[in-house]
């Protein structure tokens, strides 16, 4: 109340501000007052909660521009205050207090003791509170006024103005209040021992805590140990102080990331490699993060990070040898097979002692694309798996640490899906550490143009997470953050952020010209002095370190650049497999690399699955299961007995024998726990209890690998990049992302790209990651019909003028040297084979599946155990099986297609009694293209004429990808006798078996005159019809077509 009541004194009495607050803040300000609408529901208000006296003011100026933009209670309550009365009177309370309400008489003894004893007068009251409210403004609001700028231009929330709460006048304290002595609540630290102070000591501890070089937001965080954790820290006088080892340590390291940056710019002035000039400060502090962790128990940092001082953080941070990063100036050819990428992108991985604290540490810093913020979720991902390989539960041994731009954090949407997984049980990685490089300026263009709100880190405040803004130009104050954070994060296990308030002191990259767009800026960086000079000289005032001393450390590692660059010239090849972020040990070592295991499995393995899969809980008596789900299990039941499969029990074979075999599957995405379509349940609810659930698939084997099943937050693309981050971890799990229909997968559309497609060339890195995208026309509209397969197959680096060379290992080579496997399957079966396929191989490659809609419950797309068995393997093709491959000769037509078309077409034969004249054969794997089989099937019938039908556009689904190779099928290629020349570390391993050479074309005339001709919808804009009636016609046109002979 007594806040209120202050907050109208204030309006009433207006301005009388302290000179000292006033010239402290004497910064050219940015205006950024509007007037907001706050007619909101009163009851949707806490009133007066801790942190909203900045809401009534700004409420108040509101109520003052215009009476009717606030809710008629606040009217009136502004109307009374203004008229001298009281505003608001709350009704007497029959609750209880809540954990940070406190009582007003509850104070009186204590103030009894702070003034004398004896009679405790109403004044005396409101100022002791008067002074509580004043240290609660400092930890909420003092971050305003910190001088977190080294340039001393710009204020890093966007701000200039002092908020009205940290201005002592503000509480109707006159300055001779200032010697008075007042009781300090237990909600401050600032007097050490000290349980009361003179107001003037209250307000300069405050002073030196909050609004010095660091400026932290804690107060919005809802939990009173979490912010009386911050507020001890901070707070206890004395908290700050290191002593000389300490900052001699810290100036070495200040002494390396500025000698490095400027090693590369003498030697190589003209190369971009986005330095870190204005923020060198970086190195320091990401080693005394990792350090302060390390010593707290991690043993395993995952690292994602941008172009900015890349090379810096792999050279000072994670030791990366310096020779192999000047040869990457060297302009020298890749030994390795790949496109390779800049270096400004490249990961590492490096285990090494940690000097500081005598520990192991392995480091990982992920490969990244140029797309900021990407490799966020997959920096999560990577992680979480492994935390999860080590039984890490709780992210004690296992962290990453995340590092943004200012522009790049507040701009880009991944920022907040990445956080949006922190806290999630699946998905949490139990606290990660982020660092913004915030030297205040993104490419040209100034914070003011580049976000709307105060901070660049707000973002973070979501999840409730601390942050902590600190200037650059206080190696001590960033240092002390830093081991903030990571006790932070040791301790209560949630994210962190820290945001360095710096400088670039170039452009954007070292060509760049800066003056063109912030002239006034870059004058000031020209005049101000490097953060390692300031704070040499600072230790050399303080006499912990001599001037000779600071020379000497200097040039001691310019020759340690010297000597590895002398080494770097003597290499003659860059190695690409120097920079791989995941290395799997163990894994190609000692494989036939083209030999693959065998997928098909017992008999006895199908039937134990399918029953544990189609039975209730042990429990069953005590656990109400759905009437609906009872019918589901008995109908799997009933069709285990049968020996066959529909959609949902073969995709849980190939999980649950690949459990089995002691490899963990993870599925994750929308809803896939019950699965979009209500086909897959995997996770059983009492209908009765809350929370109580059984996942049938973890109680297959008492000795099974782990089974995860996850439904996600609604994103993709943070979700899809975890999922990758997941599968580069350990290359024996089976991980999956279901999208919840296929045409959402383009949120992700970075991720696919930047990461998916191109990850092994550019990066040496494999992944096994399977992509379930549903995807058919079946009349639901233009976002609900097609996972744009064009995309994937346009993205798939087989050549379609290249007809490989024909061998026993034809399938499997074909595997290993594409980016990617993009199939669409008819039969459980088929599914079965091919997720089991995916760990059978000796390499990993990723797996883009078409799944179906209709076909889930189609009764026809079933597979007989028969077709899982140990003598069964995944089929390409699935070639025709009915009477018109039995007079093949006869046919006149053969039908090609993939997925759920097929069974249209199927139907459409057997009404027109079409058998013995037409053909129809599916594609199951569509890329790599099946040469061999298609060309074998087309030979097969050598009257028919060819046809590809489709149900999507013609300029969409496969047909683009489909019709030149089925011509390079049909013609053999006037590539295939110059086998591909394979190169480098990763080829070589899998250069064992040379093909053999390809057998002569079959027949001249059959190579000249066949061709594939086209069947299905023209060419359109959106990938479907929104009107079922008119997804009926095109149907039946397309059959009407395909049938015509
Ligand atoms: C998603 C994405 N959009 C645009 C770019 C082009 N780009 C490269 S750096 C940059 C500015 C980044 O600013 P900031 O995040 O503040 O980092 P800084 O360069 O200042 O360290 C931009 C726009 C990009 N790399 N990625
Ligand atoms: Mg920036």
């Amino acid at each position: 109340m007594y806040r209120a009541r202050a907050l109208v004194n204030y309006f009433g009495g207006q301005g009388q501000f302290a000179g000292w607050l006033l010239t402290k803040n004497a910064v050219p300000g940015i205006s950024c007052a509007s007037t907001r609408n706050y007619n909101v529901p009163v009851a949707s208000e806490p009133f007066l909660n801790g942190s909203s006296s900045q809401y009534v003011e700004d409420m108040y100026n509101a109520w003052l521009a215009d009476p009717a933009s606030v809710h008629a209670s606040w009217d009136s309550f502004f109307r009374n205050s203004a008229a001298g009365g009281v505003g608001y009177q709350s009704p007497p309370s029959l609750a209880p207090l809540g954990k940070n309400e406190v009582l007003a008489t509850s104070f009186l003894p204590a103030l009894a003791g702070a003034t004398g004893g004896g009679h405790v007068s109403e004044k005396v009251i409101d100022d002791h509170l008067a002074v509580q409210a004043i240290i609660r403004s400092y930890q909420i609001r003092g971050h305003h006024i910190a001088k977190l700028d080294p340039l001393g231009i710009n204020s890093a929330d966007l701000d200039d103005r002092t908020p009205q709460e940290l201005l002592y006048s503000h509480y109707s304290f006159e300055d001779d209040d200032m010697d008075r002595t007042f009781k300090l609540p237990s909600t401050t630290f600032i007097g050490g021992k000290e349980k009361q102070l003179p107001l003037r000591e209250i307000l300069r501890r405050l002073e030196l805590t909050y609004c010095r070089h660091i400026g932290v937001e804690f107060m919005f965080i809802n939990s009173l140990e979490q912010c009386n954790w911050i507020r001890q820290r901070l707070e206890t006088p004395g908290a700050m102080e290191i002593g000389a080892d300490e900052k001699r340590l810290i100036l070495a390291r200040l002494t390396r990331a500025t000698g490095f940056e400027s090693f590369l710019a003498r030697k190589w002035s003209s190369e971009k490699r986005f330095g870190l000039e204005g923020c060198e400060i970086l190195i320091p502090a990401m080693k005394q993060v990792i350090d302060k962790s390390t010593e707290l128990g991690v043993e395993s940092i995952v690292m994602g990070m941008p172009h900015r001082g890349r090379l810096n953080v792999l050279a000072n941070v994670c030791r990366k040898p310096l020779h192999q990063l000047f040869t990457q100036f060297a302009g020298l050819e890749a030994a390795d097979d790949g496109s390779g990428d800049v270096k400004y992108h490249l990961g590492t991985y490096i285990e090494r002692l940690n000097r500081v604290t005598n520990k192991n540490i392995r480091l990982a810093v992920v490969a990244n694309p140029s797309h900021l913020e990407a490799v966020d979720p997959v920096v999560q991902g990577k992680t979480r798996a492994e935390q999860f390989y080590r039984g890490d539960g709780e992210g004690k041994k296992v962290m990453s640490i995340l590092l943004h731009g200012d522009a790049a954090f507040c701009g880009q949407g991944i920022v907040f899906e990445t956080m949006h997984l922190s806290d999630l049980p699946d998905y949490t990685t139990h606290g990660t550490i982020h660092i913004v490089v915030n030297n205040q300026i993104g490419f040209t263009t100034d914070p003011r143009h580049s976000r709307s709100s105060s901070y660049c880190t707000d973002v973070a405040r979501v999840v409730n997470a601390p942050i902590f803004h600190v200037n650059s130009d206080d190696p001590e104050s960033v240092m002390h953050v830093c081991n903030m954070a990571a006790e932070w994060r040791s301790t209560f296990h949630k994210d962190v952020v820290i945001d360095i308030v710096c400088y670039r002191r170039n452009g954007h990259n070292e060509i760049d010209e800066p003056m063109f767009t912030q002239p006034l800026m870059y004058r000031k960086i020209r005049n101000t002095k490097s953060a390692l000079e300031k704070y040499a000289e600072n230790l050399i005032k303080e006499g912990v370190v001599t001037p000779d001393e600071v020379k000497d450390v200097k040039s001691k590692y310019e020759k340690i650049c010297e000597d590895a660059l002398d080494s770097a010239r003597k290499e003659t090849h860059i190695k690409y497999k120097d920079w791989l972020d995941s290395p799997w040990s163990g894994f190609f070592e000692g494989k036939d690399p083209l030999k693959a295991g065998t997928t098909g499995v017992k008999e006895d393995t199908l039937v134990h699955i399918g029953k544990r899969f189609s039975s209730p809980p042990p429990n069953a008596a005590e656990f109400v299961i759905h009437k609906g789900i009872e019918r589901i299990l008995k109908s799997r039941m009933e069709m285990v007995e049968a020996r066959t499969c529909d959609w949902a029990l073969g995709e849980a074979m190939a999980f649950g024998s690949l459990l089995k075999e002691g490899i963990h599957v993870r599925l994750s995405g929308q809803d896939v726990e019950r699965g979009t379509f209500s086909h897959r349940h995997h996770v059983l609810h009492h209908q009765t209890v809350d929370k109580a659930t059984y996942r049938p698939l973890c109680n297959l084997y008492p000795d099974q690998a782990p089974y995860t099943v996850c439904n996600s937050s609604l994103s993709e693309f943070g979700v899809l990049g975890f999922e990758l981050g997941y599968s580069m971890t350990n290359p024996n799990a089976l991980v999956i992302w279901e999208a919840q229909f296929g045409d959402f997968n383009n949120t992700a559309q970075c991720i696919i790209d930047q990461f998916i497609s191109s990850g092994q060339a550019k990066w040496v890195r494999q992944s096994g990651l399977v992509m379930l995208l549903p995807h058919g026309l079946e009349g639901m509209g233009p976002e609900h019909s097609s996972a744009r397969l064009e995309r994937f197959l346009q993205m798939s680096s087989d050549d379609p003028d290249y007809f490989p060379p024909e061998s026993d290992e034809f399938a499997v080579r074909q595997l290993h040297d594409i980016n990617w496997i993009v199939a669409n399957c008819t039969t459980p079966g088929n599914l079965f084979h091919i997720l089991r396929r995916q760990i059978a191989l000796p390499f990993r490659k990723p797996l883009i599946l078409m799944t179906p809609k209709s076909l889930l419950r189609h009764p026809e797309a079933r597979s007989s155990f028969d077709e899982m068995l140990e003598n069964t393997e995944f089929q390409r093709i699935i070639p025709d099986s009915s009477v018109a491959s039995q007079s093949p000769q006869n046919v006149k037509k053969v039908i090609f297609c993939s997925g759920k078309v097929y069974y249209d077409l199927k139907k459409a034969r057997e009404d027109r009694k079409l058998e013995n004249d037409i053909a129809i054969t599916r594609v199951e794997q569509i890329s790599p293209f099946p040469y061999d089989l298609i060309k074998s099937e087309c030979a097969k019938y050598p009257n028919a004429q060819l046809s590809w039908a489709q149900e999507e556009h013609k300029n969409q689904g496969p047909w683009f990808y489909v019709q030149p190779r089925f011509e390079t099928a049909l013609t053999g290629s006037r590539d295939v006798v110059t086998e591909k020349e394979s190169k480098g570390w990763f080829a070589k391993l899998f250069s064992n078996k040379e093909p053999k050479p390809p057998p002569e074309p079959e027949t001249e005339t059959l190579a000249e005159t066949r061709v594939v001709s086209y069947v299905g919808r023209p060419t359109a804009a959106s990938p479907a019809t929104g009107s079922k009636a008119q997804h009926l016609k095109e149907l039946s046109h397309l059959l009407d077509d395909a049938m015509a002979l």
